[in-house]
């Protein structure tokens, strides 16, 4: 493991281009719960009654108080040290796009300005008449409406079955294609169409980096497979790359 640290640290110290795609995992030492692991969301809730436009069609609130319960186990977590890493990496490369399927916003909150959020925010809203994005104030309201023309909102993330934002995507794609090096960290690798990123990368001649704490669909296409915890193996491979601060 030692050697395949370095070896990873040594491909991003020579790297210009760097796109870094992340899932639940890295912000799951910030204890947020991930999606699909033993303790995770769809262990104890059905994505079918939850997280696709007919479950919101059937019972608004149902779904809303849901997301509510998530921004609140949010707001009370801390950013953790895999997000510290991916935050300073953003300076350090002439050329960084982050790519995160996550809603949780802990990105930014590291520090992190250039990234694409595949699935949306969990403290967003849109509204469902005029399809306007806005900051998310719910209060104790259990069905929030769209403050300028009173039409219900709905939260501001992809649910399954429904596109994803056609510009963001294709930034992502744009920047797995043309990158030096891609480096993909806390995702089962399950959900399309970001499971297929890392894929893209590869096939454009970058090498891809993955750190997981166990192996996944992708780890045997990946060129260095890291397994451990996130919040440890990036500030090592930071660490080892050099010349950082
Ligand atoms: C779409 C709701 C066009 C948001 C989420 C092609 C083939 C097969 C199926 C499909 C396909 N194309 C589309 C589909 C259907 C579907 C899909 O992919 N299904 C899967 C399940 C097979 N995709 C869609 O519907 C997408 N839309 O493609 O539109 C279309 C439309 C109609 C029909 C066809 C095409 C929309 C996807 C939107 C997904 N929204 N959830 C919410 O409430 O949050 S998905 C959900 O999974 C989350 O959003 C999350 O971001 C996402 C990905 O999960 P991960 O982040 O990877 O999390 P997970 O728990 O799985 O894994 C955590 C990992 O971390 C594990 O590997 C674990 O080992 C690791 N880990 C844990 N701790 C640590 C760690 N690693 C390191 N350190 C640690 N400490």
């Amino acid at each position: 493991m030692p050697d395949r640290i370095k070896r990873a640290a040594d491909m991003l110290s020579n790297a210009r281009k760097v796109t870094v795609l992340t899932g639940a995992g890295i912000s799951a030492e910030s204890n947020v719960p991930t999606f699909r692991g033993k303790d995770g969301l769809w262990k104890n809730f059905r994505p079918e009654d939850l997280a696709t436009p007919e479950a919101f069609k059937r019972d608004p609130k149902l779904v809303w108080e849901w997301y509510k319960w998530r921004r609140g186990i949010v707001t009370k977590c801390r950013t953790n040290p895999a997000h510290e890493v991916i935050a300073k990496m953003e300076s350090r490369f002439s050329s960084f796009t982050l790519v995160t399927q996550n809603v949780d916003g802990l990105h930014r909150r590291a520090g992190n300005k250039n990234v694409l959020e595949l699935h949306g925010n969990l403290f967003k809203a849109r509204c469902t008449k005029e399809g306007t994005i806005m900051d998310l104030d719910q209060g104790d309201d259990p069905l929030p409406k769209c403050p300028d023309c009173g039409a219900l909102l709905r939260p501001h993330i992809v649910w399954f079955g429904e596109s994803l934002d056609p510009e963001i995507l294709q930034k992502a794609f744009a920047a797995s294609v043309s990158c030096d090096i891609f480096l993909v960290a806390g995702t089962s690798a399950i959900v399309q169409p970001a499971a297929t990123l890392p894929l893209y990368a590869r096939q454009s001649g970058a090498p891809v980096i993955e750190v997981n704490l166990e192996r996944t669909a992708l780890s045997s296409m990946v060129n260095i497979s890291l397994t451990g915890k996130a919040g440890e193996i990036l500030p090592r491979i930071w660490e080892q790359m050099g010349d950082c601060e």
